[in-house]
């Protein structure tokens, strides 16, 4: 029956600045094009949600009671999933991030009579698995969700297998990479580097993340601290969260007139065009969808060889990867790409066809309906 008939989606994520949220809408409005119905369902709309004729957005509301020292999330999101699921009669639950969100669909999907309930499909995308599936008060419930989805997907074999030795889930998990489909500049490199206060014969470094502290800002600006002579970069940070609190740092580093922060930028591709070098220092990353946004436009990075990454980059094709904390190694990497612009220019071409071949809409979202057909095929 539903072999290719148009799909009904509900689709759960954080909506705040981060890769799994922008990877979910972003997958949302390509299955919307590709013709299915699609509902987000979560307490905001997610960063990036799409506008389209075929794309609904279900608010979760949560209230305040006296009684709780904590708001509870899970319980009104599950009973949202649970509605929407029977309002619109969807095929199934698309959750990006386990927790809680795998939790919230297994009880929604236990609300429903039998013969009305969607199939539930969940994705991890990184910290799900590899922070909060190690804490004891998360854990058991991260696996019974899993146990319980009708398909588990995720990003990369890194967190497949870290899934698996983690959490010692048993069922298969499918990885899916992640994809990036850029949308035009709406202004030229120029532009861009202009606003930036770039100047003549300088490079921009360009790092984009929320911040969080395994991204690692205080190796970021470490490495930078290294690059001489000062006057040659400007190291751009396009930060998903408030940039304040390593403020001290980057004057305590004499960085002052080299870091410019822009915060929560909706238009990357702007950036990601006026950009040289890539610059990460995460400590782990189960893909780094911002290596991937810059590989897209033609720039290689520079980064840390942790998680994922490695499926991401083909250290000395598409861009460089150092030993994770060796600072002065990432220093002498970045130099080298600056020191020699052909080598950064074929880098950054290999990582654009990469991009196209591997881990386009194109390719990726197929894998995606693959699975939702098969699931939606089990009885
Ligand atoms: O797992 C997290 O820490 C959050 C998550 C997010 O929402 O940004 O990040 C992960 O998902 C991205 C999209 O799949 C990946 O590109 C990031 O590498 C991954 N972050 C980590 O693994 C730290």
């Amino acid at each position: 029956m539903t072999a290719d008939r148009p799909l009904r989606i509900g689709i759960t994520c954080y909506p705040s600045v981060g890769g799994s949220g922008i990877l979910a809408s972003e997958l949302g409005e390509e299955l919307a094009r590709r013709g299915h119905e699609i509902h987000f369902i979560s307490y905001e709309k997610p960063f990036r949600m799409p506008v389209h004729p075929r794309v609904f957005f279900h608010p979760v509301v949560v209230n305040s009671y006296g009684l709780f020292k904590y708001p509870d999330y899970t319980l009104p999101l599950s009973v949202k999933m649970a509605e929407v699921s029977r309002d619109c009669a969807l095929d199934l639950l698309h959750v990006h991030y386990a927790v809680p969100h795998a939790t919230a669909a297994f009880l929604a999907v236990s609300m429903l009579p039998a013969g009305a309930r969607p199939k539930v499909i969940t994705t991890l995308h990184g910290t799900d698995t590899t922070l909060l599936g190690r804490d004891p008060g998360y854990g058991p419930a991260v696996r019974h969700a899993l146990e319980h989805s009708d398909a588990i997907t995720t990003v990369s074999d890194f967190m497949r297998c870290e899934t698996v030795r983690v959490l010692g889930v048993t069922r298969p998990i499918e990885v899916v990479h992640n994809f990036f489909e850029p949308q035009r500049t709406s202004r030229s490199r120029e532009e861009v580097r202009r606003e930036l206060g770039v100047g003549e014969g300088e490079a921009v470094l360009l790092h984009l993340s929320n911040l969080r502290a395994l991204k690692r800002i205080d190796l970021l600006l470490a490495v930078a601290a290294r690059l001489a002579p000062r006057n040659r970069f400007k190291l751009v940070i396009l930060a998903g969260d408030d940039f304040a609190p390593f403020a001290a740092e980057v004057e305590r580093l004499g960085l002052s007139g080299r870091v410019v922060v822009r915060e929560r930028v909706e238009e990357i591709e702007n950036y990601l065009g006026a950009a040289d070098v890539g610059l990460f220092t995460s400590e782990t990353e189960s893909f780094c969808l911002s290596i991937l946004e810059l590989m897209s436009a033609g720039c290689p990075s520079v980064a840390f060889a942790v998680g994922g990454i490695p499926e991401v980059v083909a250290s000395g094709e598409t861009g460089l990867l150092v030993k994770f904390g060796d600072t002065e190694a990432m220093a002498a990497a970045v130099e080298a790409l600056l020191n020699d612009p052909a080598r950064r220019a074929a880098l950054g071409e290999n990582g654009r066809r990469l991009a196209r071949e591997k881990f386009s809409a194109a390719v990726i979202v197929p894998r995606y309906e693959a699975v939702y057909r098969r699931v939606c095929q089990q009885r």
